[in-house]
């Protein structure tokens, strides 16, 4: 135990590195941390207390909200409010930017979370998460907020991770300086260090979509998965189809392991040709770890972590994971844009 770290002292020793850091950032971390438990518990005991299934309502994004992913929703709310050092939140499950009330202590920072993705595995005992993004605001503390402070791009992340509640939950976050893994210890309460400086292998074996949407696909995905699929590529054999549906379990998966996680676009609608992944809540916050793991993460041409949000509920093609696997398929679309051009 004596050569335990636990997540507080991993931030109160980043924050001593810091100059001029004031402790805020400590501050909304401890109650994400706090909020992780409290939401960790409720996910152990489902089955046994009232927590699954559905409210009856339908969320922002016209999917039907599941009782423990309403329960999540309103324990970060009600627990990052009250950290003092927050000026806004924005949730999955909300249409609007939450604002933190008028009574409450505020900061400069501003949260964005899913509270529990991967919700329909909820029922079934499969691991879910919650997602977290974290931004310094740019206007000036002492005037309104403006929706240019939350729609900012990846880049200007301070720092993301994920909360996998799985056979054991971990906690796994980038404030910059690499990738870190805490294992919460039931017995004690606490988040132990238990993957220190986490970097994903260059190459992978393994590639997770669902393929069973394929027909839906654009060409230059139908390409890349045969790519992966082949024994001509650079394995010189086909990868294995690893898809679990959430996307917290299989980009933590590929994280470990190497390999590349796809939620391409989807023809379906022409009129919203677009992946089903958030931008700002499920996109950036992975884009900012994998890169910081070593990785890479595009929406099939261009960085993730680039892209000017236009709104918070934004969704956009996602490819991610480790790097030469994603620069195959960033140069498939290259070649597409290319010729498409030439046309
Ligand atoms: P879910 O709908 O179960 O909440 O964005 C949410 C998400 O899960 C991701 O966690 C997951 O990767 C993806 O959707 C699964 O979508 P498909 O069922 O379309 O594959």
């Amino acid at each position: 135990m004596s050569q335990q770290v636990t997540v507080t002292e991993h931030i109160l020793l980043h924050q001593k590195m810091i100059p001029g850091a004031t402790g805020q950032f400590t501050r909304l971390f401890n109650e994400l941390v706090l909020s992780a438990k409290i939401i960790a518990r409720a996910v152990n005991k489902a089955g046994l207390v009232d927590v699954l299934g559905f409210t009856g309502d339908i969320n922002v994004q016209g999917e039907e909200v599941k009782k423990l992913d309403e329960y999540a929703n309103r324990i970060l709310i009600h627990r990052l409010s009250r950290s003092g050092v927050l000026c806004a939140m924005a949730s999955e499950e909300n249409a609007d930017i939450i604002e933190v009330p008028e009574n409450f202590p505020r900061g400069d920072y501003i949260i964005i979370f899913d509270p529990l993705d991967g919700s329909s595995n909820i029922d079934v005992n499969v691991n879910i998460g919650t997602i977290f993004s974290i931004f310094k605001r740019r206007s000036n503390s002492d005037a309104a907020l403006l929706s240019s402070d939350v729609l900012q791009k990846g880049s200007e992340q301070v720092a993301a991770g994920y909360i996998l509640y799985g056979s054991s939950t971990m906690l796994i976050f980038s404030t910059g300086d690499g990738v870190h893994g805490f294992t919460l210890d039931p017995s004690v309460g606490e988040f132990i260090l238990s993957h220190p400086n986490i970097r994903i292998p260059e190459q992978g074996k393994i590639y997770s979509v669902n393929e069973g949407y394929e027909r839906y696909w654009d060409r230059d995905t139908k390409k890349a998965l045969s790519y992966f699929k082949s024994p001509k590529n650079a394995l010189r054999k086909p990868y294995s189809g690893r898809y679990i549906g959430s996307l917290v379990a299989d980009f933590h998966r590929n994280l470990l392991y190497g390999g590349i996680f796809m939620y391409p676009a989807d023809l379906r609608d022409p009129k919203k040709p677009w992946g089903k992944l958030r931008l700002t809540c499920e996109c950036n916050p992975m884009a900012f770890i994998v890169e910081k793991a070593g990785g890479l993460a595009i929406d099939g041409l261009k960085r993730i972590l680039d892209i000017e949000p236009e709104h918070l509920h934004q969704r956009a093609p996602f490819f991610c994971g480790s790097a030469k696997d994603v620069q195959v398929v960033q140069e498939i679309f290259e070649a597409e844009a290319r010729r498409k051009k030439k046309k």
